[in-house]
């Protein structure tokens, strides 16, 4: 499909949601297939995991890196890592198909030469949450979070710079990206406990990749 005809079937393909976030509704659909197939690969030579937080709970979304750099947690804290601490090998390269996807969204968003060093690959099964949080591990915040959504629909919650804002909620479908950085870099977010479903692409499942410049 060109992204000319994606645009046209579209209704909203863009929408602002804060001041330097953007949501491009079907963005990947002319791309899917080969993201797909090496999410897949990714998978196999780092599968998903469910991490722990410093404080001790085990996240409801399991969890996988592709890049140069990975987020982990654990008991110690966050932090980027090279290597995948269960098996101690380099988490996989990132694929052209994933970077060149972050780079037009970030475009898009307002953001030129977007270079990832790292995805970090959600897996939500329905019922799987992710709390309010802000992204602030990386050392670069002039660099905007890509992300990228897969399968089963998600309530995203978009708040302000004080955990106590009211988020804000928006629906996030198979092909959405979310592009956040400048002023809305830091802003809470998280996604609502995943509704049941099966996808007729990902089956019973969310994926969510987001990529981030790291130093
Ligand atoms: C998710 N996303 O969509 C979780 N972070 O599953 C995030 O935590 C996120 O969508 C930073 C920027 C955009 C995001
Ligand atoms: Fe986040």
């Amino acid at each position: 499909m060109s992204d000319l005809f994606a645009a046209l079937s579209n209704p909203r393909p863009r929408e602002d949601i804060a001041d330097g976030a953007v949501l491009l509704h079907g963005f990947f659909r002319n791309t899917e297939a080969a993201l797909i197939a090496d999410l897949r690969a990714i998978v196999q030579q780092a599968p998903f995991r469910h991490m722990v937080t410093p404080g001790g709970h085990t996240m409801s979304v399991a969890m996988t890196n592709c890049g140069a750099k990975g987020w982990v947690t654990d008991r110690s804290g966050y932090r980027y890592d090279a290597h995948d601490p269960d098996s101690g090998k380099p988490w996989p390269a990132m694929p052209a198909s994933f970077a060149d996807l972050a780079m037009r969204a970030a475009e898009q968003g307002g953001f030129q030469n977007f270079a990832p060093q790292a995805c970090l690959i959600n897996r939500y099964r329905p019922g799987a949450k992710m709390s309010l949080h802000q992204d602030r591990d990386e050392l670069d915040l002039g660099a905007p979070i890509v992300s990228v959504s897969l399968g089963l629909p998600a309530t995203f919650l978009f708040g302000g710079l004080q955990r106590a804002d009211r988020p804000q909620k928006f629906r996030l479908e198979h092909g959405d990206i979310a592009v956040s950085g400048g002023p809305a870099r830091l802003a809470f977010h998280g996604i609502a406990p995943l509704a049941d479903g099966d996808h007729p692409v990902m089956g019973p499942q969310r994926i969510n990749l987001t990529f981030r410049k790291v130093q």
